[in-house]
């Protein structure tokens, strides 16, 4: 029994080893090193890295738009329909409710009053360079790129994607500041999204006639899958590279403990209640069942998502994952792209504390009004942060606008992002996985046995 542990989790050991040997040599690197180590000197140990990121990033598209087509062509209209009304009603209750918690705890809390004491020398950033890169009318933006502007254009830009990686936001222009470039390249995923859904409901209505370009979507959608069983077996080393690249370049862990320790802790606490409390509550009423068995077999998934930071470049893991676990694969391959993209409970709970933390240390006393403001458009920025790291950070700019909050203020929190980055976009897996599980639990009757070689012959009407 121990060896079929050892063997069947091997991989995630392995990708947990990578995370922790990273974080280790990271450490060493940056307390070596007296001035601080040159984007350029970063680069050569974040480029394994970099590679293994844009393994995955690669397979986004192909495999992003074939399954969401495959599985609602698959489906007849009015299960897909279902299905889809279930994983909405999923994702919005538990991304307002992991507004609400990170409302309470941070008001409860007020990490940032105890901040405001202690942190006299602001930080004086480039002001031009946050205000040009933050200040994007992400929600138009938003509602922009649910449409692609053409699918080869959308596509080039997601391969060609760079690695979101602020070497470092104090001071270094603009140009070379990632954020802007890719959070353009990269939104095109939720316009993919919208495209794949409406483009599998015409071929489902098309009988017989849709079949051969439905079976093409489907064949691609495995076809991407065993790119993808071939591309995680790189994660231990991917994740090694990527996160001891980050741990060397950051400036200091004082600000991790120091006059940010209590926000950093605030979130955390809220995340880990969410991820553990939250959703572990609303998947019982749902299923009668507790999640912690299928938290655990999510390991590899979970710790792909800290490793990467990015809920899409997950995705396929997610995907090959949920498929082992014997969700049913048209389920997983509508909710997963779907959930990767716009339900992040993580990022929606992160941005409501930190808008929060940061009027209280600027001692701007916030109307019911203006905190219920907060709640509405955290979770707006959550749905419109693309899954690449740091979007969070992006998109919390309609949140600063809503207590009138310069752009740049969002600096203040920058030392500890990339970190809670790394958790924030875990909880967003996690939340995406069990909705894809509970729907499939709750479909299970209706969704009839999916087979693979009768797959085609489901009677799309
Ligand atoms: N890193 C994002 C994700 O991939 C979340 C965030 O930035 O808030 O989910």
């Amino acid at each position: 029994h121990k060896e079929s542990f050892l063997r069947s989790n091997l991989l995630t050991i392995l990708t947990v080893c990578g995370v922790l040997g990273g974080t280790l040599l990271g450490c060493i690197l940056r307390s070596t090193q007296e001035e601080k180590w040159t984007p350029r000197q970063v680069m050569y140990l974040q480029f394994p890295g970099d590679i293994f990121l844009r393994m995955l990033k690669a397979l986004i598209i192909p495999l992003l738009v074939s399954s969401v087509i495959g599985a609602i062509g698959s489906l007849d209209l009015s299960l897909s329909k279902k299905i889809a009304m279930r994983s909405i009603l999923f994702y919005a209750t538990t991304t307002v409710c992991a507004v609400i918690l990170g409302i309470i705890l941070v008001v409860t809390i007020r990490p940032g009053t105890s901040a405001a004491a202690d942190y006299k020398d602001v930080v004086s950033v480039s002001r031009q360079t946050a205000r040009h890169v933050l200040t994007q009318d992400t929600l138009l933006d938003l509602i922009r790129n649910l449409f692609p502007p053409n699918l080869v254009q959308a596509t080039i830009a997601q391969t060609q994607t760079k690695l979101v990686m602020p070497e470092n936001a104090t001071g270094i222009p603009l140009e070379q500041w990632k954020f802007y470039e890719s959070y353009e390249g990269t939104t095109n995923v939720l316009g993919m999204v919208v495209f794949g859904v409406v483009m599998g409901i015409s071929l489902g209505t098309m009988g017989e006639k849709g079949k051969p370009l439905l079976v093409f979507f489907e064949t691609l959608s495995e076809a991407m899958m065993i790119i993808t069983s071939w591309v995680i077996w790189i994660s231990p080393l991917g994740v090694f590279f990527l996160v001891s690249a980050k741990v060397m370049e950051t400036e200091s862990f004082g600000e991790l403990v120091g006059r940010l320790g209590m926000y950093f802790m605030t979130v955390m606490l809220g995340l880990f209640l969410h991820g553990f409390g939250t959703l572990s509550v609303i998947y019982f009423i749902c299923t009668r069942t507790l999640p912690f068995k299928t938290i655990g077999k999510l390991s590899q998934v979970l710790v792909t998502a800290f490793g990467t930071a990015s809920s899409s470049a997950t995705m396929p893991i997610t995907i090959q994952t949920l498929d082992r676990m014997g969700v049913d694969p048209r389920v997983t391959r509508f909710v997963i792209p779907v959930g990767a993209t716009i339900n992040m409970d993580g990022t929606a709970l992160y941005e409501a504390i930190a808008a929060i933390f940061i009027a209280q240390f600027r001692s701007i006393p916030l109307s019911f009004g203006q905190v219920v403001a907060v709640s509405i458009t955290a979770t707006a920025a959550s749905i419109g942060a693309a899954g690449i790291p740091q979007a969070g950070l992006v998109t919390m700019v309609m949140v600063l606008d809503t207590v009138g909050l310069p752009a740049e203020d969002v600096t203040l929190i920058l030392a500890v992002d990339w970190l809670l980055d790394r958790f924030r976009t875990t909880i967003n897996v996690m939340c995406d996985s069990l909705g894809a599980r509970l729907v499939d639990m709750l479909s299970k009757g209706e969704l009839g046995k999916y087979d693979d070689n009768d797959k085609n012959n489901a009677d799309p009407h």
